[in-house]
């Protein structure tokens, strides 16, 4: 940008993120950002500013933008509470890796630190979750400060955060530099990315080459390498195993595809991390350590473009830095096929098995309605291009297994941090970036009822996101762990009920309400057809257990033990375990699979 004299440091601010690129900022106004707000509505052609309810959304929003678009994302709060509220979805983006910048107002610089209202040290606050964090003091230092804030945020996939006194919001630029400083001596480029050495290539190769069972992980660094992952699958004859946020990666229903890994992953996955040989994961942190081979079983290799993540959660023999896509297609010619396919073969089999289970679980017709039954009926109403956001919660659970993404789609959620109340905003993020595509959140009652109020964004902006809503006015996922990991009563878990419908329609938007078996489908289809922001609240069964992939003794003695305990409802809980268990062994029966049966 041309900096010229007179110009006040929110304008220049506001241009300094609008040269890298930043087109939307989400955020709340209040009077220590206002002079920043103003600089807004003079650019609001060319940064629109998307006014939210609670900031906590604004900071969620960027996050998801970030994620769903590669961009930047960018959130704006004012001084004090405001700034405090973008907390829990900066520590999201940072905890995902994802790219954000926060700007917040500070108190008159010639107050700090006096007791004044809303007098908060913003630097110190955010200096855990920044990885650049820094006060704008004039407008002399105001398009450095962006610039390297721009290209931190970018480059170290994290937050930035800048914050500008109320007052330094309107200083003029005068062009009084200090002795040393220069007008214009930073840019806005970023200059990507690293290409691994090929000497590590040909290392990872020849590991990969010499595995019988490799497995591959992939996560959301590998979410625009699908198709190379699929080459390098097939190569190697290597089954796929997707970290929930890399869900997107491949589609569900590609041959090689194992799905997820973890409490809500699948067996065949599970399995297969037992009997590979060699693991090659692409642009993943996967957390669940235990769900990993046992770390003397296989050889590693990881490609990542964070250094410091490499060898994070497993032995690796060769770590390659570098994005996902260059690197693998700098691989590919170094790999032979396998010509052994017995070990793929043996999972895509397992696969199969595992995907009538799943079938037979979501063509229950139990009232009340079992949850899984819903996540599927929404797989179905899925559009080739939709944007599926997800909560924290049992919802996570249904929505991995049950929800099928086919290719070109997008999923995500507060993965690491694993936040309740993102799906709204992320879903209103996903619509704001891509107008003409299906955005849906699928969600808890719990998570939705925490930042709920952002509905009536959606009908402010015209955002014609479906909130379908998983409603076991429970904790739900609360309510199992009570149990099960450490063998107590629930407690604290039950929620009062709210007509999530009426109160769609009341902020302006369409509301359902499922409560049958047999509305499941014809509701969801009619809601998904609607043009305005619409909420399916689903009535489910509150007991129905989100199961892991194998049920270990520990669960099992840890559910008597709670029952033991005094458990409120041990009653229907064991009954629904028992039903369960019915229904699963007539499917074996049924089913002419020596494997299964
Ligand atoms: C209730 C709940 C339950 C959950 N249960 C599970 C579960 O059972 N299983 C599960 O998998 N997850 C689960 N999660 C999510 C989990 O906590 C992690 O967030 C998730 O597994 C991490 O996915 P990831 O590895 O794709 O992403 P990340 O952990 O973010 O890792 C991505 C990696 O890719 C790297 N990267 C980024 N861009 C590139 C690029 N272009 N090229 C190369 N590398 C790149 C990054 O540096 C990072 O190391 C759950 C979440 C919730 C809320
Ligand atoms: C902000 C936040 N608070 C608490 C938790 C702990 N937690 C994880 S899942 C969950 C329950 C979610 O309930 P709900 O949204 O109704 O989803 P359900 O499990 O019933 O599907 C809680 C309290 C969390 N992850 N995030
Ligand atoms: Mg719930």
């Amino acid at each position: 940008m041309v900096v010229t004299q007179g110009t006040r440091t929110a304008e220049i601010v506001a241009e300094s993120l609008f040269d890298w690129g930043v087109e939307v900022i989400f955020g709340l106004p209040g009077d220590g950002i206002n002079g920043f707000i103003e600089a807004l509505r003079r650019r609001k052609d060319r940064i629109k500013f998307v006014l939210v309810r609670h900031e906590e959304s604004a900071a969620f929003m960027a996050c998801a933008y970030a994620k769903y678009t590669g961009k930047l994302g960018a959130c704006v709060a004012t001084s004090g509470p405001g700034a405090i509220h973008l907390l829990t979805g900066l520590y999201d983006a940072k905890a995902d890796s994802t790219p954000v910048i926060a700007i917040t107002g500070s108190t008159y610089s010639d107050m700090m630190g006096s007791h004044y209202q809303q007098d908060v040290d913003l630097l110190q606050l955010f200096s855990d979750v920044a990885v650049y964090n820094n006060m704008i003091n004039s407008p002399e230092h105001a398009e450095m400060a962006v610039d390297i804030a721009c290209r931190s945020a970018i480059s170290k996939r994290g937050v930035s955060h800048l914050t500008i006194p109320i007052d330094v919001q309107e200083r003029q630029l005068t062009g009084k530099y200090s002795r040393h400083k220069v007008a214009g001596h930073t840019s806005d480029v970023l200059v990507s990315c690293t290409i691994p050495d090929p000497a590590l290539l040909s290392r990872a190769a020849d590991i990969l080459n010499s595995g019988e069972r490799v497995v591959l992980l992939v996560g959301q660094g590998a979410l625009e390498a699908g198709m190379e992952v699929e080459t390098v699958s097939d190569r190697l004859g290597a089954p796929i195993v997707k970290a929930l946020l890399g869900k997107a990666v491949v589609p569900d229903d590609h041959p090689n595809n194992l799905g997820g890994l973890g409490i809500l992953g699948t067996a065949p996955a599970t399995d297969a991390m037992q009997d590979a040989d060699t693991l090659l994961m692409v642009g993943t942190s996967f957390p669940y350590i235990d769900y990993l081979p046992k770390p003397d079983r296989a050889r590693g290799i990881q490609i990542d473009l964070l250094p410091e993540r490499i060898g994070l959660r497993y032995p690796v023999e060769a770590g390659l830095i570098g994005d996902a896509k260059k690197t693998l297609a700098a691989l590919l010619p170094l790999l032979r096929k396998k010509e052994n396919r017995q070990f793929l073969e043996s999972k895509q089999q397992a696969m199969k098995s595992w995907m009538d289970l799943l079938r037979e679980r979501s063509s229950r017709t139990d009232k009340p309605v079992k949850p899984q039954v819903v996540a599927a009926a929404v797989s179905e109403e899925l559009k080739d291009n939709a944007i599926i956001s997800v909560d924290s919660g049992t919802n996570t659970v249904w929505a991995a297994r049950y929800i099928q993404l086919r290719r070109g789609m997008k999923f995500s959620l507060s993965g690491t941090l694993a936040s309740m109340a993102c799906g709204l905003p992320y879903a209103i993020a996903a619509q704001m970036a891509y107008p003409e595509r299906q955005c849906i959140a699928f969600v808890g009652d719990g998570g939705f009822s925490m930042l709920m109020a952002e509905f009536a964004t959606a009908v402010q902006y015209n955002l014609p996101i479906k909130v379908v809503i998983i409603k076991n006015n429970t904790l739900g996922m609360i309510r199992w762990e009570q149990m099960a990991f450490l063998g107590n009563p629930e407690y604290g878990v039950e929620l009062t009920p709210i007509d999530f419908a009426e109160f769609a329609e009341s902020c302006g938007g369409r509301g359902y309400s499922i409560n049958e078996p047999a509305e499941v489908k014809p509701i969801i289809s009619q809601a998904m057809a609607e043009n305005k922001p619409t909420i399916i609240e689903a009535y489910v069964d509150p007991f129905e257990p989100p199961m892991p992939p194998k049920v270990n003794m520990e669960f099992v003695s840890n559910l008597a033990e709670s029952f033991a305990k005094g458990q409120p409802y041990a009653g229907r809980i064991g009954l629904t375990l028992f039903r369960n268990q019915v229904h699963e062994a007539l499917r074996k029966i049924h089913s002419h699979d020596p494997e299964t049966a």
